[in-house]
Parts: C-alpha cells; structure tokens; sequence
C-alpha cells in the first residue's frame, strides 16, 4: 500500500495493515527473543514482557529502529520519532490470555495524546491463536478515562480492567489477522481487544508506541528512546542510552557482534 492510502484507511478506520514490513528473518528472530526473554525471567508470564525488560535491550533498539518501521511511523507522527513503549504480548498455546476491549490512551501518561502503534507479528496472528480484534471508527469516540472502566482482576486477563461490555457495541468488530513480518498500526482511541489463545501455536506480538518528541511522557523517570530526529526544546523526556551488546548478557542477533 502507498503511503497516502496508509494514511487515508488509518485515518478513516482507526487502524492500518502494512504487509510483509519485515523480512522473515527478522520476525523469527523477535519470536525468538521472547523465548529467551522467558528464559531470562521465568516467573514472567510471556503476555507480561514489559518495557522495563526491553529498554536496554540491544535487540530491542535494534529492532524498533528498523528504518523500514520508521519510515511507516513517520508517515503518522513526522520525523522527530522516539519510543515510548515497547511490550511483548506473547500467548503460549492452549493457554494465551485475553485482551479486554480498551483504548490505549486511557492508561498512557501523555501531553498531548499524539502517538502510534505498531504491532508487529512475530509468528502468524489468525482467528484461532488470538489476534487482535478493533471496532473501526471507535478513535472517534471519546476517551475513557480509568474510572469509567470495568475491573475484571480474575487473573485470566492481560489487563485486569477494560471497557464495561454494556459499552460495546461489536456487529462491525474486524479481526487482524496477519502473517509473520506484517504489521498493523492504530490509533490510541481505538476500541481493540483479542480473545484466548486455545489453539496449538504461539502467538507473538510486540507492541511499540511511537511517540513525536514533542509529546510530553508524564513521569520524569520513564525512559524512552529516541531513534528519529531531535528532542522538542522545552520538552524534558528522558531518553535511554544505546545498549553496547554483550555476549552472554544478551541474545545474540544478526550484526550484533557489530553493536
Ligand atoms: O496483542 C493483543 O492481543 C492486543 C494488543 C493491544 O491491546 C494493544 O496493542 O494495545
């Protein structure tokens, strides 16, 4: 898809796919790095892979900075582009957690509410695994702040509160199915969720929230990562140092041995 219709469809929609925006090496080796992720952290469930494990992780800055990534982000939020977060949401066979339905921005710290996501498929995302499901048109909608939402804390859930199902109306809900390297990208206001995984194969997905440096992050300790451009005067985000690779500390990649 061109760059004017990418922009047209997430526009409309609330939400965009790019297909095949990485190369098959590179999604395998994102699968792979959860893997040893869990290895590394066994206590963590692989839907739980957060930020603070990966902002000085070289395979992170590796792989969120991948030129072909930014230059689908610059098309949504210009060329002064940091990460905000970064999160796995991995779900093992058989027993992959659900997503309740949210808009992203409901829990985000940010000034303003300029930000995008992409989320790239580390494995096959369909149906059956758990893909991610949105309610096209719904970033029209206003945002929910957290009171208004619905604590669901039975531990079966990624998030332990989401939107009240009474809230939902799901006739129009499009299922994201993509295949390994494929992304989509959304909007913050988008009503987006995703079912179980009950199926017989992983499904991976790594979440990267973009961000223009001109967004301010809310919290003075958060580090983020600059890829893109400069940092806004008068903005004071702070920003993570470029990891050194480090055999044995690290997963090792390809061109690590080079990072
Ligand atoms: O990975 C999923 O199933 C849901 C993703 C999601 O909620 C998000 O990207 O905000």
């Amino acid at each position: 898809m061109i760059a004017t219709d990418l922009r047209q469809q997430y526009d409309k929609q609330g939400y965009v796919i790019a297909r095949q925006a990485v190369d098959a090496g590179l999604a395998a080796e994102t699968a792979d790095h959860v893997h040893w992720l869990l290895k590394k952290h066994p206590d963590t469930r692989p839907e739980q892979l957060h930020h603070n494990l990966l902002v000085d992780d070289p395979f992170m800055h590796r792989l969120a900075g991948d030129d072909r990534l930014l230059d689908i982000v610059e098309q949504f939020i210009g060329p002064d582009i940091a990460l905000f977060a970064a999160h796995y949401i991995a779900k093992r066979p058989y027993d992959g957690q659900a997503v309740l339905w949210h808009q992203d921005g409901t829990y985000w710290p940010l000034e303003p509410m300029e930000v995008t996501t992409i989320w790239l498929a580390a494995t096959d995302s369909t149906v059956e695994n758990g893909c991610m499901r949105v309610l096209p048109g719904t970033q029209n909608n206003k945002l929910l702040s957290r009171a208004e939402l619905q604590d669901v804390d039975d531990g079966k859930n990624v998030l332990a509160s989401g939107i009240h199902p009474s809230q939902i109306d799901d006739s129009d809900v499009v299922d994201i199915e993509l295949k390994a390297g494929d992304v989509s990208i959304h909007n913050p206001r988008i009503i987006h969720g995703s079912n179980a995984n009950t199926s017989d194969k992983w499904r991976i997905g790594l979440t990267l929230r973009y961000i223009p440096t001109s967004t301010r992050v809310k919290n003075a300790d958060h580090a983020n990562i600059l890829f893109r451009g400069q940092p806004a005067p008068g903005v004071d985000n702070r920003y993570a140092v470029r990891p050194r690779f480090v055999a044995g500390e690290h997963m090792p990649f390809s061109g690590s041995e080079n990072w």
